[in-house]
C-alpha cells in the first residue's frame, strides 16, 4: 500500500520560469525526482521536451548539472557520465537518465538495453507521454493504439499495440525497476529514494500528461494521471531482479472511459473500440495479478 512519507522535502531543485506548457506532467515528475534524489544529481538528457524546458544557456530552470546529449544515447551517455566520475573517486554523485518515450522506448532502446545488460550503476528515467511531442505530436512505440496523433489520424489510427517497456527491462534482469505516476507523490518520492540506493541499473516509468499531446484541458492534467492508475490503464508497481512483481496500489473497479473521455485524442473512439481497451486493459491486470502471484509461490511452494 502507498503510505504517506512526511520527509517530502520543501527544497526545489527546479525553479519557476522554465519553458514547458501549462499542466506539463514531465515537469512535475522532474520536481518530485529531484527532491528525493538531492542536489548531489547530474541530469542526462537525450533529445525530448526536457531539452527545451530549461531554457537557453547560460539560463536553467534546474540547479544541478545537466548534459545535454544525442537522440539515441541516454542510455550510453549515462554509462558514459558514471564511468567518468568513477575515474575521479567520486562514487557519492547520483547520474539520471532522463529520456522521453522516443528516446526510450525507440530510438535510445538499443543504448539503454546496453547499460541494462551491463549493469551501470545509474537511474534511467522514461517520462512517457505516448509520442514524439516535442517535434509535432508524432506515434511511437509507446502509443497506445487507436490513439490520435499528427501520423495516426482519426481516419488512419495506430494498429500496433504499446510496447511493454517494464517487461523488457524485467527480461534484462535490472535490480530495479518501478512505474510511477505524479499524481501519487508519496509513492513516487519512495521509489526514487529507493532507486537512489540501490546499486546497478534503475528503471522508472512514469506516464507523464502531456495537455498539447492528448488534447487534454490543462486543468486537468493531474486527474488524468491519477485515472489512469485507477483505471488500472497504468498500475503503479516494482519487479526487483526481474522476476519479483509488487502492486503498489490495487484500486476498485473504474471504467476506462473515465480516462479517455477527458482526452481529445481519443475522441474519434466508437464504443465497441472501447470496450475492446477495457478487455485489453483487465487481461494485462489478470497478467500483472498473476506474476505478483507467482512471487508467492516461490516462496511457498505448497500454496
Ligand atoms: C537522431 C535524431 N533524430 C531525430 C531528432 C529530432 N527529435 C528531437 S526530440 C524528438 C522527439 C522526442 O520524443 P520523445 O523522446 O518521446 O520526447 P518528447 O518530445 O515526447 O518529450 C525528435 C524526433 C533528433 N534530435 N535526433
Ligand atoms: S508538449 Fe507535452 S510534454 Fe512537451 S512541454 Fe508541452 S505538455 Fe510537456
Ligand atoms: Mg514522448
Amino acid at each position: 500500500m502507498i503510505t504517506k512519507d512526511k520527509r517530502f522535502p520543501e527544497e526545489e531543485y527546479m525553479t519557476s520560469g522554465h519553458l514547458a506548457c501549462a499542466g506539463c506532467g514531465a515537469t512535475i515528475a522532474m520536481r518530485y525526482a529531484l527532491k528525493a534524489l538531492g542536489e548531489n544529481v547530474i541530469v542526462v538528457l537525450p533529445a525530448c521536451c526536457w531539452t527545451i524546458i530549461p531554457g537557453a544557456f547560460p539560463h536553467s530552470a534546474l540547479k544541478v548539472p545537466l548534459l545535454h546529449v544525442a537522440f539515441e544515447t541516454g542510455g550510453s551517455s549515462a554509462a558514459g557520465v558514471k564511468a567518468g566520475l568513477e575515474m575521479k573517486g567520486d562514487s557519492a554523485t547520483t547520474v539520471l537518465a532522463w529520456a522521453g518515450d522516443g528516446g526510450t522506448f525507440d530510438i535510445g532502446l538499443q543504448a539503454l538495453s546496453g547499460a541494462a545488460e551491463r549493469n551501470d550503476d545509474f537511474i534511467y528515467v522514461c517520462y512517457d507521454n505516448e509520442a514524439y511531442m516535442n517535434t509535432g505530436i508524432q506515434r511511437s512505440s509507446a502509443t497506445p493504439s487507436l490513439t490520435w496523433t499528427t501520423t495516426t489520424p482519426a481516419h488512419q489510427t495506430k494498429d500496433e499495440a504499446k510496447k511493454n517497456i517494464m517487461e523488457i527491462m524485467a527480461a534484462h534482469r535490472v535490480p530495479y525497476a518501478a512505474t510511477a505516476s505524479v499524481a501519487y507523490p508519496e509513492d513516487f518520492f519512495q521509489k526514487m529514494k529507493k532507486a537512489k540506493a540501490t546499486k546497478g541499473l534503475k528503471f522508472i516509468h512514469i506516464l507523464s500528461t502531456c495537455p498539447t499531446g492528448w488534447r487534454l484541458p490543462t486543468q486537468l492534467s493531474i486527474k488524468a494521471a491519477r485515472l489512469a492508475v485507477l483505471t488500472r490503464i497504468f498500475p503503479l508497481y516494482e519487479i526487483e531482479k526481474g522476476d519479483t512483481y509488487t502492486i503498489n496500489l490495487k484500486p476498485e473497479f473504474c471504467s476506462v472511459q473515465e480516462y479517455l473521455g477527458l482526452q481529445g485524442r481519443f475522441s474519434h473512439l466508437t464504443d465497441q473500440e472501447k470496450e475492446g481497451i477495457q478487455g485489453t486493459v483487465e487481461r494485462m491486470w489478470e497478467r500483472l495479478l498473476r506474476k505478483e502471484m507467482s512471487n508467492v509461490k516461490a516462496q511457498n511452494p505448497n500454496q
